[in-house]
């Protein structure tokens, strides 16, 4: 299995400048690593206080700067509204290190499997961010009949309102891995996943959407003893099953998966089971913004929460680094230094310009 390091493929400088709200980015640095991700803070330009009536060296300074800016935003690939639409509705930059943070904070709730505590905490500081975010948030309760008898479990469903009722969907799992043997908290697996969505609410809620987004996070993704088709992907079976009975299946154009794409050692395989035309979408779309490389993993068929959706005639695709199965997938060593604020940001980033093509697909127009 290939392993790269993100320094070593890091290509590009990043220089990130939102234009419409005047904030420059700071740079992401892990130790030992060049900085790669985005992430945003008011500009030191725009909180200084003028003193008087500036003089002319100072304004065609001040012009200078603020063209030279202009120029790199274009030139900067993780810096473009990467669309190459002409909607020109920009998605905000994606703050890896504000979902790192993120990560942390559902670590902190420690193992989080289905009926847990910990994941009804969790649960609840997740609605907490998205409601802060302005998100209109619905909880999909339902029982999961698994082998360990019934369990209650949760999806978190965020409905941000669009131009359009068709609905992309993103979505990803919350919960974690009942491991007997150790104490497992998944901050790639279960924790990556809901954090990536939180950071995509907040961008999407603050923006004029023109389709409606769907953020959701489900529940019972993990086997309850072994993986099987009958136990694993609870929620998502759970919400599909939901969504086809009530008649609303059919709004939802496209579902983009996301699973343990927080690994530092970002590697995102070409799922087999996913909707050609959508994985197809974002692998072009990586290379458009100059991060195809991150996304360019094996091809290989993966099961996950895509699956019900799959067999119900919904296109999804399931972006997943699986690479983790060689060291610390479903063990104790699934804990926050095994994931990255800038894997988080890149994966933001292929994301954001895939929603910004696929809002001007025919698939979801
Ligand atoms: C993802 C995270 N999965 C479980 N935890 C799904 C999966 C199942 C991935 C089997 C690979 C193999
Ligand atoms: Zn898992």
């Amino acid at each position: 299995m290939r392993r790269k390091t993100l320094g070593a493929r890091a290509s590009r400088p990043l220089l990130v400048l939102t234009i419409d709200d005047c904030r420059l980015p700071i740079e992401e640095k892990a130790p030992g690593r060049p900085a790669l991700a985005i992430a945003s803070r008011p500009s030191a330009i725009g909180n200084q206080r003028g003193r008087g009536i500036p003089t002319l060296p100072a304004v065609i300074g001040v012009a200078f700067i603020f063209c030279s800016a202009c120029v790199l935003t274009t030139a900067a690939p993780l810096g473009r509204s990467g669309g190459g639409n002409s909607a020109g509705l920009a998605i905000a930059a994606f703050n890896g290190q504000r979902a790192f943070s993120d990560i942390k904070h559902l670590v902190d709730f420690g193992p989080r499997p289905p009926g847990s505590k910990a994941l009804a905490d969790a649960r609840r500081w997740i609605i907490g961010q998205l409601q802060e975010a302005g998100c209109e948030v619905e909880e999909d309760t339902f029982t999961g009949d698994t082998p360990l008898g019934p369990i209650p479990m949760t999806n978190v469903i965020a409905k941000i309102p669009g131009g359009s009722p068709n609905i992309i969907m993103l979505a990803g799992h919350y919960d974690t891995l009942r491991l007997e043997t150790g104490h497992f908290v998944g901050a790639n697996d279960g924790g990556s996943s809901a954090a990536f969505l939180l950071e995509m609410a907040r961008l999407l809620a603050h923006r004029k959407n023109p389709v409606t987004y769907w953020l959701v996070f489900f529940d019972g993704e993990e086997a309850l003893r072994q993986w099987s088709p009958t136990d694993s992907v609870y929620g998502s079976r759970h919400l599909a099953a939901k969504l086809a009975a009530d008649g609303e299946l059919s709004r939802i154009k496209a579902m983009i998966l996301v699973d343990m794409i927080g690994d530092a050692h970002l590697d995102v395989y070409r799922d087999d089971t996913s909707t050609a035309w959508l994985r197809q979408m974002v692998i072009d779309s990586a290379r458009r913004v100059g991060l195809g490389k991150y996304f360019e993993g094996p091809e290989t068929p993966m099961d996950d929460d895509h699956r019900p959706f799959i067999n119900a005639g919904v296109s999804a695709v399931d972006l997943i680094d699986f690479d983790s199965q060689n060291t610390f997938w479903h063990t104790p060593k699934d804990t926050l230094d095994k994931c990255s604020p800038q894997s988080l940001a890149i994966v933001g980033r292929v994301v954001s310009a895939t929603l910004e093509e696929l809002e001007n697909s025919p698939h979801v127009k």
